[in-house]
């Protein structure tokens, strides 16, 4: 399973769309698949999203905080696939 560089970058500039878009008037595009979003966040491809890569989604920091902390239903300190699903109803991707 051999992703191509432009599909990475693809993948990467979509999660800044949404980390930048929240909330404005952007033109409404095709549903994000969480998986995707995942996949994008996940820098060093550890299979799981630490507190680091989980705040590149918004730049309030304080906030994903808090809502890393109700994600992380296993209270590991990183985020599981399972775990990071439900962000996608907050963000509606
Ligand atoms: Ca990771
Ligand atoms: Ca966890």
């Amino acid at each position: 399973m051999r992703w191509c560089k432009a599909g990475r970058l693809i993948l990467a500039a979509s999660a800044l769309a949404l980390a930048g878009g929240c909330g404005s008037a952007q033109k409404r595009e095709a549903p994000v698949d969480p998986g995707l979003v995942f996949e994008a966040l996940d820098k060093n491809k550890d299979g799981v999203l630490n507190p680091e890569e989980f705040a590149a989604l918004s730049k309030d920091r304080e906030a994903m905080n808090r809502l890393f902390k109700d994600l992380d239903q296993d209270h590991n300190g990183v985020l599981s696939r399972d775990e990071f699903k439900p962000a996608g109803l907050i963000y509606r991707w």
